[in-house]
């Protein structure tokens, strides 16, 4: 792809405010269309040559701004194989399910990053990316950029964190300059080489992506002074770790697991007692083949990162074990005092399963089916039901498997993270799960719509409220978009002294038998004159509905003060502290059991744990500077050339985008202080036969700045307006630009406009002197 391939046409359509569009008809449009707007209504009032949609490369410039406009404007791109589209602050990236052949080369990457004006190119993610990236510099100071990515399940967020990763591994590559690659492995490979091992890890194949993400994910990328990658850092949010135990239907679980089953050798089959054919519970839909099944990838990746030949053995030994596990089924015996039995094939698993985690099997088998009960000083062994059993054994491998996620990301941060003293920025990337929305939604999906809530928040106070507030305290008329503000919904779910947070946590404290019947009882007692909260009255399961920004989900509460307790039994973790793989000896060595927990602090609960994680990242997201990245899927079955408005349109519902597009196309996205756009303009004046009187950056008061801004803004326009060349209407350019106290608000389009100015006035200036020289010679 040339250069001229992308740039963008800046003369023809959209950055001209639409004015060089064929057949629009200009027409204020008021109020702002409800989202809830019909179909076939907004159709009526389509005021754009449809022939020319696909030229929009940004959504505040389609008139007017409706759902229906801009889903028309979004699919006539995707059917020209243009996947993104400015949306005023956000980018809409758009899926294309194959691969496009050119759109992430090298050559690519090189020109929006070498670009003067990377903005007059072709949307694109590099375009996102290279701003941030030029942004940490700061005008005045550095400052630290965030690139939050959103979208649903199979939108295509993990795929633009490694665009983004790869753009600064490449624009930013410090190895040549720091290291010897013969010394070191590449820090920018190590950085990279942390998304297959995570992605083993903590991705699994579902109904709605084969490589969705069970995990959430803010990566710090560090550059030093010079502005150079240095180095990375990984939080991790809410591992889906049920799906070690338990997969949904016709899904799969964690991708290392069918690699290794696909991947091992001979040698390895035999060590992690995995003969061919052997089939394991908890590997099921195994004959499917997805493009993740890369067991060398995995492991070039941890040689990469510097996990050496014996912890990756005793890594796989201990996946191995809990895949045995799995297979161990208990069948309840006749008498209840008497613990459960496990037949033949069954003992064979436990056994194989006590050998690779290097636990004594004996002791294995009595943890899964005698529970220890404290009664006072004395402790009794009671025998566990067969449900118990099989809950006790799920539980061991879920928490053998968190715990081995956790060492996984705290290894790798140790790999790839720089010194304090050599980074001085960062750019963080986050990929969070999207908003979910399910036939039956647990705790799971309440915390992930959770995050989604906070995210959206920090969205509309970043952008909408800020951009409201600045115009007011800049004393600009405007007449304000009403933004949809969450925090009621916000208040229902965390807030302070009751939510449904605090309730769900105090009956996982109380430890009551019939606890979901009881929390829905507290909840509409406690709750019900929150407007985000009902109840269907003649449900038979106990459920609540939380009204979120992006529609109403209906939680299921059975099972849910279990999952927030999330409890392990002490037996459990003393076995595993017991171990003789150093590995997992390890990471329970430092882990706290239940009974020693409730003698002192109470039991932190899921839902606590991830809200404090949560706060901890916006309170990160608040000192950066954000870029929005929306990542809508086209259709549900993850097919190429195929847009399915129904399901686009939900999506841009749920991440507020027609929103965006009216705040940003109302207002002014560029905003420069006088001084500043005095600084960069002021020759325009200078070479256009306009005198202040004075040299302009030189006055300082506010005041006098702001007569020279105007004068100056005047003159461009009435150049401009009366230029037969482009017949521009000069009413237009009126709504283009304000002034406010100590700022210049301008629209792109008048921004183009006046760069467009300055650099004729410095191709004259430049072909004069070369004259003089010329002459001079
Ligand atoms: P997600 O991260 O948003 O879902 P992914 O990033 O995994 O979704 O994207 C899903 C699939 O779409 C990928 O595996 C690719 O096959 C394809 N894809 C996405 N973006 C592109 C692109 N720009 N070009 C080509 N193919 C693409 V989830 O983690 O499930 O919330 O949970
Ligand atoms: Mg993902």
């Amino acid at each position: 792809m040339t250069s001229a391939d992308n740039r963008r046409d800046v003369r023809a359509g959209h950055r001209n405010g639409g004015g060089t569009v064929k057949g629009l008809i200009r027409k204020v449009y008021s109020p702002h269309p409800s989202l809830n707007d019909s179909l076939e209504g907004d159709i009526q009032a389509f005021l754009i040559d449809e022939d020319q949609l696909h030229t929009y490369d940004d959504l505040t410039k389609v008139n007017p701004v409706t759902p229906t406009t801009v889903l028309k404007c979004l699919q006539a791109r995707y059917s020209v194989n243009v996947f993104y589209t400015h949306a005023g602050c956000t980018l809409v990236a758009l899926n294309p399910f194959q691969p496009i052949p050119d759109l992430y080369s090298l050559d690519v990457m090189k020109e929006y990053h070498c670009a003067s004006q990377p903005q007059e190119f072709k949307p694109h993610i590099f375009i996102v990316a290279e701003e941030a990236y030029r942004n940490v510099q700061g005008q005045l100071e550095p400052v630290n950029q965030s690139l939050v990515v959103s979208g649903e399940s199979g939108a295509g967020k993990t795929w633009t964190s490694r665009c983004l990763m790869k753009y600064y591994a490449t624009v930013a590559a410090a190895s040549s300059v720091l290291k010897s690659q013969d010394t070191v492995e590449r820090i920018e490979r190590r950085v990279l080489d942390s998304n297959p091992i995570m992605e083993a890890f903590g991705n699994a194949c579902t109904l709605r992506n084969n490589n969705s993400s069970r995990f959430g994910k803010y990566i710090q990328l560090q550059l030093d002074r010079y502005q150079l990658l240095v180095g990375a850092s990984v939080q991790t949010y809410l591992l889906e770790k049920t799906r070690v135990a338990c997969q949904p239907a016709n899904e799969r679980n964690f991708h290392i697991f069918y690699q290794m089953m696909k991947g091992a050798t001979d040698e390895q089959r035999r060590e992690w007692k995995m003969p061919h054919g052997q089939r394991f519970v908890w590997l099921p839909n195994s004959e499917k083949t997805v493009e993740e099944d890369s067991f060398h990838e995995t492991l070039d990746a941890m040689v990469c990162l510097a996990i050496n030949a014996e912890r990756q053995r005793q890594l796989f030994r201990i996946l191995a074990g809990i895949l045995q596990l799995g297979n161990v089924n208990f069948s309840s015996s006749n008498d209840d005092s008497q613990p459960c039995n496990l037949d033949e094939q069954s003992q064979d698993f436990l056994q194989r399963a006590a050998e690779l985690l290097c636990v004594p099997a004996d002791e294995l088998h009595m943890c899964l089916k005698v529970r220890m009960l404290k009664a006072g000083k004395q402790s009794v062994l009671k025998p566990c039901s067969q449900a118990e059993c099989s809950m006790r054994r799920d539980c061991l491998a879920k928490v053998i498997y968190a715990q081995l996620f956790e060492w996984l990301v705290t290894f790798i941060n140790n790999s790839i993270c720089a010194d304090k003293s050599i980074w001085c920025n960062f750019i963080g990337v986050l990929d969070v799960y999207g908003f979910e929305r399910f036939q039956i939604n647990n705790l799971e999906q309440l915390c992930i719509n959770y995050a989604n809530e906070k995210l959206q928040q920090h969205f509309v106070a970043h952008y909408l409220r800020a951009q409201q507030e600045e115009y007011v305290s800049e004393g600009l008329r405007w007449s304000f978009v009403k933004y949809q503000d969450n925090q009621s919904c916000l208040d229902l779910l965390e807030g302070s002294p009751v939510s449904v947070f605090s309730l769900l946590n105090e009956e996982s404290r109380l430890n009551r038998a019939s606890d979901a019947k009881t929390l829905r009882v507290r909840l509409e007692k406690e709750l019900h004159d929150n407007a985000n909260i009902s109840w269907d009255k003649f449900s038979k399961e106990p459920h609540f509905t939380v009204a979120h920004y992006a529609g109403k989900v209906n939680y299921q509460i059975q099972g849910m003060v279990e999952k927030n307790k999330d409890p392990v039994p002490p037996e459990v973790v003393n076995l595993l502290q017991k171990s003789d793989n150093s590995l997992l000896h390890q990471i329970f060595s430092d882990k706290e059991t239940e009974s020693q927990t409730s003698k002192g602090l109470s039991k932190v609960t899921v839902v606590s744990k991830f809200k404090n994680s949560l706060e901890s990242l916006m309170r990160i997201l608040h000192t950066t500077t954000p870029h929005y990245t929306r990542c809508i899927k086209p259709n549900p079955d993850c097919k190429p050339l195929t847009f399915k408005k129904e399901e686009v349109i939900m999506q841009l519902e749920a991440c507020g985008i027609v929103e965006t597009i009216h705040i940003s196309a109302a207002g002014f996205p560029i905003r420069i202080p006088f001084k500043g756009f005095m600084h960069r303009y002021g020759l325009i004046a200078k070479y256009s036969n306009f005198k202040s009187g004075r040299h302009c950056v030189e006055a300082d008061s506010d005041n006098l700045l702001r007569q020279d801004v105007e004068k100056l803004l005047n003159l461009v326009l009435q150049h401009e307006a009366f230029d037969p060349l482009h017949n521009r209407d000069s009413e237009k350019h009126n709504s283009w630009v304000h002034c406010g106290r100590t700022k210049v608000f301008l629209t792109q389009s008048m921004l183009d406009l006046l760069e467009d100015q300055r650099k004729k006035i410095l191709s004259q200036c430049a072909f004069s002197i070369q004259c003089c020289w010329l002459r001079y010679q």
